[in-house]
């Protein structure tokens, strides 16, 4: 597994805000994600959390975009070795600029043969803190191109965009450019970054992006891992928390929940490195 990145890297995430990474994985740590993942989806069913939100066909457009199951980690123990990863955790703060990453939620993102395309959106605007250094790791467990799925983003909407999107915008692709604030977007161009299985993009949160229709009879396998830098405070959101936890926060409460959101990297402080020899 990769698990550095160069100044190159950096400087393009923080113009564009999104970047990609060749062979972040092995073949041999893509091909046992991928089955994980796929042993996560059998048993979580028609569940979209662990603990909640049964599928139905409310949302038959919504629902052919992709089969979403988020915190996969939370109920299938082997899969923690991804989401849990330092080696990943750590490219991402280096990316954010920030010294400790919190795992927000892992999630599985499968878009069927023929699938719907993936709405253009923004994850931070589903999140539970606001902080512009959330970011975003999607790895291909199956190379991931335009005619399969690709992601497509917005470069350097990261910059510009806020945390003020109240709900999704579902009724077509480019929805979101109906919302005001938004049109302009409707006449920028995208980019598209080819993937083979192990590549990966990482995504700042206030990165507009979206995916495109499956025109291929095969599946795109994609895995996700969303990361909240340590010291974030809670904005109202529900998003990925329990209901038992959410009943004891308040707006404004730093979210240092170690076991729903634990610190899958922290850099070592210089008194530490000194004392381990390190030349980080
Ligand atoms: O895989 C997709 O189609 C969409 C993924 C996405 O929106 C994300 O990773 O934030």
């Amino acid at each position: 597994m990769r698990d550095s990145i160069n100044q190159e890297d950096i400087d393009f995430y923080n113009e564009y805000g999104f970047v990609r990474i060749r062979s972040l994985l092995t073949p041999e740590e893509t091909e046992r994600l991928r089955a994980h993942q796929n042993a996560a989806l059998l048993r979580r069913g028609n569940y979209r959390y662990p603990d909640r939100d049964i599928l139905g066909e409310d949302n038959p457009v919504y629902e052919r975009m992709f089969v979403q199951r988020l915190n996969l980690w939370r109920d299938y123990e082997p899969i923690r070795e991804f989401t849990l990863n330092p080696h990943i955790a750590k490219i991402a703060a280096e990316l954010s600029g920030v010294d400790a990453m919190r795992v927000w939620h892992d999630a599985a993102f499968v878009k069927q043969a023929w699938a719907n395309p993936t709405f253009w959106h923004f994850d931070a605007a589903y999140w539970s803190f606001n902080t512009r250094q959330g970011i975003t790791v999607w790895v291909a467990l199956t190379d991931s191109r335009p005619d399969n799925g690709g992601l497509y983003f917005m470069p350097g909407s990261h910059r510009v965009i806020d945390f003020d999107l109240p709900v999704f915008a579902s009724e077509h692709v480019a929805g979101l450019f109906d919302l005001p604030g938004y049109a302009h977007w409707r006449e920028q161009e995208p980019v598209c970054l080819p993937l083979k299985a192990g590549d990966c993009t990482f995504h700042n949160g206030l990165t507009l992006h979206g995916s495109s229709i499956n025109m291929t009879p095969y599946r795109r396998e994609g895995w996700v891992c969303a990361y909240m830098p340590d010291g974030a405070t809670f904005n109202g959101k529900p998003n990925v928390l329990p209901e038992d936890y959410l009943a004891g926060l308040s707006i404004g409460d730093y979210l240092r929940n170690d076991d729903l959101n634990p610190v899958a990297y922290r850099r070592l402080g210089a008194e530490e490195r000194a004392i381990r020899g390190c030349k980080e």
